[in-house]
């Protein structure tokens, strides 16, 4: 009895190859089509030449991390017939490749938020950090979101104000342009590079001004009830990843940020297969989230694990701290996964998997001198890999006890 150990695996351009990952022990790839664009259907043929790759190098593909979800079919506008078409057929094609777990997100326009990417821990490794008066200097005075402002207490717009008065243009521009490109366009962004991206993320904000919290759970809960009977019968359990962070940035309405909000999700369309991807990164970052709490309330939905530790500061404050060190209790939580495990495995459920992999990790040794996409190192990874598999491991011979 064990978590399936995977590896998020940016296909052919990874600095990491499929070999290495069979030599670090990693059974299941989560990866996506990264070439097809958001809101386009992914083809058989491009599903299984993946799939073959990655079953020539002695592993399966896991889990479809993430199918993009188009922002016309979170703003529920234009060409949303197409778009939910689209997205069944690829679920449907998924699915007869034998791909069975899909993770999506129904975040607006950002699909994860820090302003530092470069962060020094104590230890002289490199983690990310978000800090929010920072990231107001970057929506009032870099971004200049007509009416920022209004979103912010006094207290953080006069802190906004003297960080950004602080910066070079040069790094008000590094700091837009790790926001809205560097972390966005390896999985899909909304906006990707050009000279204009800033002016072109304005516009994708307005495309939601009318659009609030109640609209946007609307917006899922029609997306859910269009798709969902294609993901069961394609035999797809679908799985939806909390927003990072966890609380409002932007402006914008965040949905999935709460055991209140993931227990209406997962409510609203009643299946096994309308599930979720357990992120204890993101949600950790926000102190009332109790996440050994949410992991027992979700656990027969949780279908995918994405298990890291974060630290908080001051103000919605956050930084990345190593896998088992962090608020999270990583024991906890491993131990709800593992008693489900089991619980599926007596209840002769087929989703019996439960594959988990160590989401981002610092920067240390040789990641200083190699190329990854931001929170993607090598030896970070490895090492909240081992550390997680460790526990793991040895929590499972306390629930099945070694007869002598
Ligand atoms: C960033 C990740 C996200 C996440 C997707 C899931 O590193 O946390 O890209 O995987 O949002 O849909």
């Amino acid at each position: 009895m064990a978590l399936e150990k995977t590896w998020r695996w940016f296909g052919a351009g990874d600095s990491v190859s499929l070999q290495w990952l069979r030599q670090m022990g990693i059974e299941g790839v989560v990866t996506a089509l990264y070439n097809v664009p958001a809101g386009e259907v992914w083809q058989t043929g491009d599903i299984r030449t993946v799939k073959a790759e990655i079953e020539r190098n002695g592993m399966h593909w896991s889990v479809a991390e993430s199918l993009p979800v188009a922002e016309g079919i979170k703003t529920h506008s234009g060409d949303y017939t197409r778009l939910r078409d689209n997205y069944r057929r690829s679920l449907h094609n998924l699915g007869a490749c034998g791909i069975d777990t899909v993770c999506y997100n129904f975040m607006p326009v950002l699909d994860w938020a820090r302003t530092n990417l470069h962060f020094r821990n104590e230890q002289g490794g490199e983690t990310m950090l978000f800090d929010y008066p920072t990231f107001a200097a970057f929506d009032i005075h870099i971004l200049r979101r007509p009416d920022a402002a209004e979103d912010y207490t006094p207290h953080v717009r006069q802190q906004a104000q003297e960080i950004a008065a602080r910066m070079t243009g040069a790094q008000q521009e590094e700091l837009a342009h790790n926001i809205i490109v560097v972390t966005q366009a390896f999985i899909h962004g909304a906006v990707s590079e050009s000279n204009d991206y800033k002016q072109r993320f304005l516009d994708y904000l307005d495309t939601y001004r009318h659009i609030g919290k109640e609209e946007l759970r609307d917006n899922l809960a029609r997306f859910l009830k269009d798709i969902m009977p294609a993901a069961e019968e394609a035999g797809v359990n679908l799985c939806i990843h909390a927003d990072d962070p966890p609380f409002p940035l932007l402006g914008l309405p965040r949905i999935a940020s709460t055991q209140e909000d993931f227990l209406r999700i997962t409510a609203q369309y009643d299946s096994t297969a309308n599930g979720v991807t357990f992120c204890t990164g993101s949600l950790s970052a926000r102190p009332d989230n109790d996440i050994v709490a949410m992991a027992h309330a979700l656990a027969p939905r949780i279908h995918f694990a994405h298990l890291r530790n974060t630290r908080t500061l001051p103000q919605f404050g956050f930084y990345e701290s190593g896998h088992l060190d962090g608020t999270v209790d990583m024991f906890a939580v491993l131990e709800i996964l593992l008693k489900e495990q089991a619980d599926r495995i007596r209840a002769g459920r087929k989703d019996i998997r439960m594959p988990f992999r160590p989401d981002h990790g610092l920067r240390i040794l040789d990641d200083f001198s190699r190329t990854a996409n931001p929170g993607y190192p090598l030896y970070g990874r490895l090492k909240g890999l081992a550390e997680i598999d460790g526990m793991q491991q040895a929590i499972a011979r306390t629930l099945t006890p070694m007869r002598c």
